[in-house]
């Protein structure tokens, strides 16, 4: 009976996916001549995998990734669940439809992890499986939940991938369980050889459990009858592209390539067989068999105590004419080749987007499943409130990178806060000043391990009351960690803090794993330190320059790069309020060379403390205010810096007083903030045919109408744009080449960071400006 159920969905699935990309292609006329595409055989070797998954296996506390391609399979089993409204099946990849790669944040029927970059989708969930272990210890369990990635043979080639899968973070997560579409074929070509003892032998090595779904039944009951054992040796020996090539053969065709060579006892063994039945044993792979691979499954659910893999292997293109054809990647079925499909699945035109018979078997099993796996959502624990300010004290000279580990530190004794935040680094938490925090805290692991250190410096206790999560070099796995702990409030029930550390210039080793994080909603903080050439003696190829670029530009990031001590307070305190209430991630760029407070101390009484702290949290201040020298009719400049090149602009500003130049210095705390509201009030005056208004935090930070030079240590076009903003000539500074081993001072007078630069821009400035200084 569920047999035959399962059947007749396994069948309903494949029409329906791949008649929705039918649909999209050949129905949807976007008028602007690009081709919409979609994954036809992608799909198909699938079908059966996730027919399993869902129609018996899944129970409604799992979470699962699906592999990118098969989007269409996925959404068509929501349908049939009852979770997607027919008007979607002909709006796949249209704007408000259903996503070409399945999207937590887009797509309307409950996509657990977002997928699309190939690697990433597979490693998401085993990281949402350690952040489950972290939640489970550290806040009571959870219901118990299965974490279960589906994902293309293809993606195991992405380093990623074996990143995850070696981290000790990852390590014994019984929960897990990957299930590889092991069609043998890639987007180019049908993959010579097959990898699979390989990957096999490096997943066990990694401590994984390891099963194959190979043969299907028929060939199973083949190989147990006479001859038997030529025909599998005859299978198992042939070169893989030679097995491909025979599934777009059939009958005499077949039989003739597929024992070409082949010794008698292969003949012997398929000479009962009859033409009509070969194509179907030749081609019957265990990822088609559904009853095989439930037992697979079931069998990963009784090793608990290391996550497992399946290699499921399957047909590219199964059940379509294009089976195993080395280019049906992206082939699409004629119209011809679709009425043969819909006949075949006993459809009509008028019938092919209707549900089964909910009175028939599969109708049955779909609203039995529907019923099993509905999700009530859990009403998730409030939110930490985070209070306006550490109360972190700096007085002395001190780094943005010192501060940040100090206001963690503090920020962990609030007993309403502390029990939130959880740390993660990729081995870089001590010289990133985690070490206070972790001392205090503890590392995470699942079982209280010895100590053998007894460092008085740094107490690397070990146990499940830890809060930090220490990870291998892997700026991918930090950045996977860190999406999977910021979206912990929606597949854990559990809100967190979750602050990582990384080098900045290795933000782009994971940068990846950061936009995917970021795509997927994700809410952490993350600090890249220290940055930029301020690491003078590291040199060139630790000196970070891109990265300004890249905070202020990733959507779902806010990009901050704070100078002072204070101000770094404030800002850290704001983003985790934020990130506790899910409002999406930030990133603060940090470093350790130390400032001296007493610029920022002096705004502060000027200003006083509300007023100071709404404008850094805007995104920019007034830090000298040259308002008494302009008075006098003297010639105005901004100086603009952010971050930590502020005691060089300070020093021009007063060489310029020097020379009878009003030169107010601005402190940029967040230049993405400062962007984000001037790219608002634009577009909003430009689509209401309106002058577009200057934002506040800019008109307050930037009163007078004058040049400007901004100062970055960073590359200077990131900064550039504010001269636009403000409607002024502006001369940018900043770091443009590779950077190289120095002192602070020498590095900044190589990249024209330091106070002579500074004014004569501003000279330079005021001469564009058309002013005489
Ligand atoms: C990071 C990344 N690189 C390249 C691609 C383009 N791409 C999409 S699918 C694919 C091949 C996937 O092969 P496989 O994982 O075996 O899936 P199959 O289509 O065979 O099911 C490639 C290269 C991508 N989506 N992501
Ligand atoms: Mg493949």
């Amino acid at each position: 009976m569920t047999a035959t159920a399962l059947a007749e969905i396994e069948r309903r699935v494949l029409w329906l996916a791949v008649r929705m990309v039918d649909a999209a292609n050949r129905e949807r006329d976007s008028g602007d001549g690009v081709k919409v595409g979609g994954h036809q055989a992608s799909s198909a070797s699938l079908v059966s995998v996730l027919t399993a998954l869902w129609f018996a296996h899944l129970r409604a506390a799992d979470r699962v990734s699906v592999k990118p391609h098969a989007s269409p399979v996925f959404h068509a089993i929501q349908y049939l669940l009852g979770n997607l409204d027919r008007g979607y099946l002909t709006r796949l990849r249209a704007q408000g439809g259903l996503q070409a790669y399945p999207s937590r944040t887009k797509d309307p029927d409950g996509v657990d992890f977002s997928t699309g970059s190939v690697g990433l989708g597979a490693a998401a969930p085993l990281f949402a499986a350690a952040t489950r272990r972290y939640v489970d210890a550290h806040f009571g369990p959870r219901e118990a939940s299965r974490f279960i990635a589906v994902i293309g043979d293809a993606e195991l080639d992405e380093g990623n991938v074996w990143e995850a899968v070696s981290d000790a973070a990852t390590v014994g997560l019984g929960n897990v369980m990957w299930v590889v579409d092991l069609n043998r074929q890639s987007l180019d070509r049908v993959v010579p050889g097959i990898r699979v003892a390989q990957w096999a032998a490096q997943f066990a090595a990694a401590g994984w459990h390891v099963v194959e779904v190979k043969y299907g039944a028929r060939l199973r009951a083949a190989f147990d009858r006479e001859h038997g054992d030529a025909l599998r040796d005859w299978i198992d020996g042939m070169p893989n592209e030679r097995y491909q090539s025979l599934f777009g053969l059939t009958g005499r065709e077949l039989r003739a390539a597929f024992l070409d060579g082949a010794p008698d006892g292969v003949a012997a063994a398929v000479a009962g067989v009859p033409e009509g039945e070969l194509a179907a044993l030749v081609q019957d792979l265990g990822g088609h068999d559904v009853p095989a691979l439930l037992s697979a499954f079931a069998e990963c659910d009784r090793v608990t105590d290391r996550p497992s893999v399946v290699f499921a292997y399957t047909v590219k293109g199964w059940g379509l004419p294009a089976a195993g054809n080395p280019r049906n990647h992206s082939l699409l079925l004629t119209a011809e080749q679709i009425d043969a499909l819909r006949a075949a699945t006993g459809l009509t035109v008028a019938t092919e987007w209707d549900l089964p018979d909910p009175a028939g078997p599969a109708g049955a099993l779909a609203a039995r499943r529907a019923a099993e796996l509905r999700r009530e959502p859990p009403a998730p624990p409030p939110a930490p409130r985070l209070p306006r300010s550490s109360g972190v004290r700096v007085t002395r000279p001190v780094s943005t990178q010192e501060v940040f580990g100090r206001v963690l530190v503090d920020l962990a004794r609030d007993p309403e806060v502390g029990p939130y935040l959880v740390t993660t680094a990729p081995d870089v938490a001590t010289s990133t000043n985690l070490a206070g925090f972790i001392n205090r805290t503890g590392v995470f692991h699942q079982r209280d391990r010895e100590t053998w250190s007894r460092d008085p410096v740094l107490r690397w206790v070990e146990g499940p009351g830890g809060q930090h999560i220490e990870l291998g070099i892997s700026e991918m796995n930090l950045f996977m960690l860190l999406g999977q702990l910021g979206l912990s409030g929606d597949l854990s029930a559990q809100p967190l803090l979750p602050v990582g550390t990384v080098y900045d210039p290795f933000v782009c080793r994971g940068l990846d794993a950061l936009i995917y994080a970021a795509y997927s909603g994700a809410s952490f903080v993350v600090a890249g330190t220290p940055s930029g050439v301020s690491l003078a003696p590291e040199g060139g190829a630790h000196q970070s320059t891109l990265t300004a670029s890249i905070g202020l530009e990733l959507p779902g990031v806010t990009f901050v790069e704070p100078a002072y001590g204070t101000a770094l307070d404030w800002l850290l305190c704001d983003a985790l309020d934020r990130v506790g209430r899910g409002r999406g991630a930030f990133y603060f760029r940090l470093t350790t060379r130390p400032l001296d407070q007493a610029p920022f101390e002096a705004a502060r009484t000027r200003l006083g403390d509300t007023v100071l702290r709404r404008q850094v949290l805007a995104g920019a201040y007034r830090l000298v205010d040259a308002g008494e020298l302009a008075a006098t009719g003297a010639p105005v400049v901004h100086l603009v810096g952010t971050g930590a090149v502020m005691p060089e602009v300070l020093e021009a500003a007063r060489e310029l007083a020097e020379e009878g130049v009003a030169a107010h210095v601005v402190d940029v705390t967040s230049l993405d903030s400062l962007y984000a509201q001037w790219r608002g009030a634009l577009r909003e005056g430009v689509n209401a045919a309106r002058v577009p208004a200057i934002p506040g935090a800019l008109r307050t930070a930037f009163p007078d109408r004058a040049p400007l030079v901004t100062v970055h240590d960073a590359a200077s076009h990131a900064m550039a744009w504010l001269g636009s903003a403000l409607g002024m000539p502006c001369v940018p500074l900043g770091v443009d080449g590779f950077g190289q081993s120095g002192s602070v001072s020498d590095l900044y007078r190589l990249h024209d960071l330091y106070p002579g630069a500074i004014v004569n821009a501003a000279l330079a400035a005021l001469s564009l400006a058309g002013t005489r200084a």
